[in-house]
């Protein structure tokens, strides 16, 4: 019996829409067994500075936002070159692309051409082997359903409320399946729209689909969720955790950070931070400090690393030389992983193994501008993450990860394991 054959026959790129409404890249890439895989690239607003180069047209279309000169990238440049190569060989497919770009942030070719073409090898050669993409990344140790963090309220660069912190998330570690968790978070999102409704607050969502009422501080909106989240009949420390994203660079200005009306200092945001923590079950707390800020990093993670999860997104955009330079100085204990963030399939996989070898926790993430491409669920459960923010569950880009975890866990069955609070320093 002969393999199927997994050698890319044609691969291509078009201009497609995100969930915002701007131009971003779909790439196909096909093997000559007749395996077939399509990825779509998602966009962030709040972006780290160090994140890999997202290339856009310029120019009056679409405002500057076309991605035309990355799809002619992919269809003109990195085509030619990956045809009559091994799909399976996934990092020498990503190898090539970064040989042909040159740069070290993928500046030439753009990111979102290199990203699109990488995981779309990844979707054809598990179609062209006959796997899940989940099994065939992470072959039969794959079992790990991850801890869904809901954003159900946004702030910050997602919203245009009064709100500065980016997002308050909901974690329903304490559920017994992905499923059900899913069930409470969603329980949860409605029981906070009567909750505002009741209080005259707006009900308009953000651009991750949690609501973007004007409120004005963190404890304000942690005690809006406390009573949404009792209301739908859940306990607050038990079923149900807080994650906070601060996104604090976009916060930072000329030394301090400007947070509901006030400007603090490095030190006062962690003090702030830690009051939070004293009085909400948080079990993660994303970018509390500027992206290049490490000393206060330093100061964020000695006092509140062992109460709390400290994930660097801005900080560390996915990158293993950041990661490494953290764990070399004791910064965060936990990473925000987004494909588009280091623009290549192989490269994620390496920043998560370092922060696995590292103990570091992996937070598998969607951005803000999305599509209804879920390969990150399919990533979240290849690697057994055990963690996941993909949104509110609510809005199809959002859901559309939340309904494929669905399906993986009951593809799995019986050999499911749901991650719960298992990746959380839970309510120390
Ligand atoms: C973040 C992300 C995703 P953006 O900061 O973590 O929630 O936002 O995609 O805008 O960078
Ligand atoms: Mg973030």
């Amino acid at each position: 019996m002969t393999s199927p054959s997994t050698t890319i026959i044609g691969v291509h790129a078009r201009e497609v829409l995100n969930s915002r409404g701007n131009p971003t890249v779909e790439a196909e890439v096909r093997l000559d067994g007749g395996g077939f895989g399509r990825s779509i690239v998602p966009s962030g607003a709040s972006t780290g500075a160090l994140e890999a180069v997202e290339l856009r047209d310029g120019g009056p279309r679409y405002l500057g936002k076309g991605v035309l000169k990355a799809v002619a990238h992919v269809n003109e440049t990195i085509a030619p070159r990956l045809l009559g190569i091994d799909a399976t060989r996934q990092e020498t497919v990503d190898q090539i692309m970064l040989d042909l770009d040159g740069t070290p942030n993928k500046a030439n070719l753009g990111a979102n051409a290199i990203l699109a073409v990488s995981l779309a090898t990844a979707r054809a050669a598990s179609a062209g082997v006959d796997l899940p993409t989940y099994r065939y990344l992470g072959g039969s140790s794959a079992r790990v359903l991850p801890t869904p963090c809901f954003n159900v309220i946004n702030g910050g660069a997602h919203a245009a409320n009064s709100i500065d912190t980016q997002e308050f998330m909901i974690v329903p570690g304490g559920l017994p399946s992905f499923s059900e968790a899913l069930r409470a978070g969603v329980e949860i999102y409605h029981s906070l729209k009567a909750v505002l409704t009741s209080r005259d607050l707006a009900t308009n969502v953000g651009d991750e689909g949690g609501f973007a009422p004007d409120l004005d501080s963190d404890i304000a909106v942690l005690d809006l969720l406390t009573e949404a989240i009792e209301r739908a009949g859940y306990v607050p420390g038990e079923q149900i955790g807080f994650a906070l994203d601060v996104a604090a660079t976009e916060l930072y200005d000329d030394g301090s950070y400007q947070l509901s009306g006030a400007s603090l200092s490095s030190d006062e945001m962690v003090d702030h931070l830690a009051s939070l923590i004293a009085k909400f079950p948080i079990v993660s707390i994303e970018d509390g400090l500027d992206e290049a800020d490490w000393d206060g990093w330093e100061t964020l993670t000695s006092k509140l690393g062992s109460k709390t999860q400290i994930v660097g997104d801005d900080l560390l955009v996915t990158n293993v030389d950041l990661l490494q330079r953290a764990i070399d100085t004791d910064v965060a204990n936990a990473i925000l992983i987004k494909v588009n963030q280091i623009g290549s399939l192989s490269e994620t996989l390496h920043a998560m193994q370092l922060a696995d070898r590292a103990s570091y926790g992996t937070m598998v993430s969607h951005r803000s501008g999305e599509t209804e491409d879920s390969f990150i669920s399919h990533l979240a459960v290849a690697t057994n993450a055990g963690q996941i923010k993909t949104g509110a569950p609510a809005r199809g880009e959002r859901t559309a990860k939340y309904n494929q975890l669905l399906r993986i866990e009951e593809d799995l069955g019986d050999d499911a394991r749901y991650a719960g609070w298992d990746r959380f320093r839970k309510f120390i």
